[in-house]
């Protein structure tokens, strides 16, 4: 992978990022992804995207695709996105993300693609049974980003070498078509305490959607007695929480409850320890539990509000398809001009 530095851009400051609508959203979605990007939006501009298109990889769900997108739309509002500041869309409402994703995948080397280790992880042992789609997300990911020419992109750490692979075809493309300064080289936001929560039950996996068990995550809708049941079934040790940082050591599912303590009070691990250091678990974990339903449940109050209000969700995802568009077919009609595709 290159790690290229880009010459001079000039245009405008853009964020760009999405989630997929292929489950209910959970609270390593919030802390790593959509609190950074209800901040940014006092920055930039920001586009926030729901990828249908990405979660048609893993299989088709033509039932419920529609309503899991209005639920994703409506964390991003109850969350803070404000729907007149920033764009909400739906990614297939702007057909443009498709073709210049072909047009990327003649850009990515299949070398390139092949490292990514996110497909390896979903594709499990049966890589041959996977859907191409799946194999070529992150091709398709590049497009979603590039074509609003976004320059950075708030995601969480799972998503650092998917950037890398967006910022390669940037500066391939540049480079093919002699034109220095097209696309801008996006930047990943990663950083901050929240980049990376791990399950509740296995400190070596990711809190994640598709976990078959529910109880691995906190999902944005759970109420305050699902959140204090899974936080004391969370795993944990016999040992009382350290005192200070090294004392986390070895010790993977203690250091992600307390990171999830200080992501959410936006305080320093620390200071977290400071407090509950020398403190058992059953007087941490019960605090844990209250603070996050106390930062949750006002989300997912506003979330069961709006999901009920189809009719405002839709005006907002049309108004924002609208505003995508108005920013993604003149670059469209650049990157065809640059390949010297065919005009009428
Ligand atoms: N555990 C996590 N910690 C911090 N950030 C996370 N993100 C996902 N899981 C964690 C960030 O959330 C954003 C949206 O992710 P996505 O919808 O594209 O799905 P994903 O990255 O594939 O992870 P999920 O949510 O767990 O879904 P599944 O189970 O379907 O893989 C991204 O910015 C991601 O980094």
């Amino acid at each position: 992978m290159t790690d290229a530095v880009q010459p001079q851009y000039k245009g405008p400051q853009r964020v760009f990022s999405g989630m997929q609508p292929t489950n209910g959203l959970h609270l390593g979605n919030y802390l790593g992804a959509l609190q950074k990007f209800v901040r940014l939006q006092d920055q930039y501009e920001c586009i926030y995207c729901i990828v249908d298109l990405h979660a048609i990889t893993i299989g088709p769900d033509p039932q419920n695709l529609a309503n899991r997108c209005r639920e994703v739309a409506a964390a991003y509002v109850a969350a803070g996105v404000d729907p007149k500041r920033s764009t909400i869309f739906i990614q297939s409402a702007v057909r443009e993300h498709t073709e210049l994703a072909w047009i990327f995948n003649c850009v990515a080397r299949m070398g390139w693609v092949e490292r990514m280790t996110q497909f390896k992880d979903k594709a499990g042992k049966d890589a041959q049974r996977s859907s191409v789609g799946l194999f070529d997300y992150p091709v398709l990911q590049a497009a979603d980003i590039l074509l609003y020419k976004a320059t950075h992109v708030p995601v969480g750490e799972d998503q650092k070498q998917h950037l890398e692979l967006s910022r390669d075809i940037a500066q391939k493309f540049n480079n093919d078509h002699d034109a220095p300064n097209f696309f801008p080289l996006p930047e990943p936001l990663i950083q901050g305490p929240g980049a990376r929560i791990m399950s509740l039950r296995d400190g070596s996996k990711k809190m994640s959607k598709s976990d078959p068990s529910d109880m691995t995550r906190i999902n944005l809708t759970d109420d305050a007695d699902a959140i204090m049941s899974k936080i004391k079934k969370a795993t944990t040790d016999p040992l009382p929480v350290p005192e200070n940082k090294e004392g986390l050591a070895g010790r993977a599912e203690v250091e992600n409850l307390v990171g999830i303590f200080a992501a959410v009070t936006e305080r320093r691990v620390e200071d977290v320890l400071a407090e509950f250091g020398g403190k058992g678990f059953g007087v941490f974990k019960p605090a844990l539990a209250e603070t996050l339903a106390a930062k949750l449940s006002p989300i997912a109050a506003e979330m069961r509000r709006l999901t009920a209000d189809t009719a405002t969700l839709d005006a907002i995802l049309r108004d924002g398809a609208e505003k995508a568009r108005a920013v993604a077919q003149p670059i469209m009609a650049e990157v065809r001009e640059v390949v010297g595709l065919w005009s009428a």
